[in-house]
């Protein structure tokens, strides 16, 4: 029974390592200013196609600094900020993220009054195939624009008001290391008949499995072509 467990993990271990190994890169930064901002996405690199970028996934988390000084009527002030970001790769929209701020606060009399309120968003990108070719060598134009209400009855309530932004992001670039021998489904540096076995008992729709070497969701005589004409130990 003990021997059985230890099989069992070892079993696991190897399917574990055996499978294509994914991975992610982080980038982060801030933005501290509206209009349009140039950001170089320089932190993937495909390793000449060794890699597959698979998606990428933007974070958004803004933070809002106020103050305001009011009449001291005791009528509360609402705020309502909104901070969106648009994404673009030259006249192509890739993605938009919107944080949004509101806040009662009260109409005091004594003095300036002060608050940070925070807010994230988050959004993943779904085209990064189409994204690969220029990701990590070019840049994004990320669009900053803010819009900003303050509100108390009567109005006049509000002597004085201003507010600044602070938005840091995150691009997460997930991507997938490509085995140099796609033909070695095995994964034992050799493309023999163990390799047309597994393909066999694969055989037909079988999405994101290894025998689908081409990719398509389907695993059939194409990819049996690519593993005939791989045949022997891998380059
Ligand atoms: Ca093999
Ligand atoms: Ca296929």
């Amino acid at each position: 029974m003990q021997r059985k467990i230890i099989y069992g993990v070892l079993l696991a271990t190897y399917l574990l390592n055996s499978a294509a190994l994914a991975d992610e890169i982080v980038q982060e930064g801030e933005i501290l200013e509206y209009g349009e901002v140039e950001i170089l996405l320089d932190q993937f690199d495909d390793m000449d196609g060794a890699y597959q970028l698979d998606f990428v996934q933007i974070d958004l988390y803004s933070s809002m600094h106020g103050g305001f000084t009011t009449s001291g009527s005791g009528t509360p002030v609402f705020i309502s900020i909104t901070y969106r970001q648009d994404y673009y790769h030259e006249a192509q929209s890739l993605a938009g993220t919107q944080c949004h701020f509101q806040d009662t606060l009260p109409n005091i009399a004594s003095g300036a009054y002060s608050f940070w309120i925070q807010d994230e968003d988050q959004v993943v990108i779904d085209d990064a195939e189409g994204m690969a070719p220029w990701i990590g060598k070019d840049t994004i134009t990320v669009t900053s624009i803010g819009d900003f209400s303050w509100y108390a009855d009567p109005p006049e309530d509000i002597l004085d008001c201003g507010a600044g932004l602070v938005a840091e992001y995150t691009f997460t670039y997930g991507y997938t290391v490509l085995s140099p021998c796609p033909a070695d489904v095995t994964d034992d540096g050799t493309v023999d008949v163990l390799d047309l076995l597994a393909m066999l008992s694969a055989w037909g729709p079988c999405p994101d499995c290894p025998e689908d070497i081409n990719g398509d969701g389907v695993v059939d005589v194409l990819d049996l072509l690519e593993v005939l004409s791989a045949w022997g130990p891998c380059p």
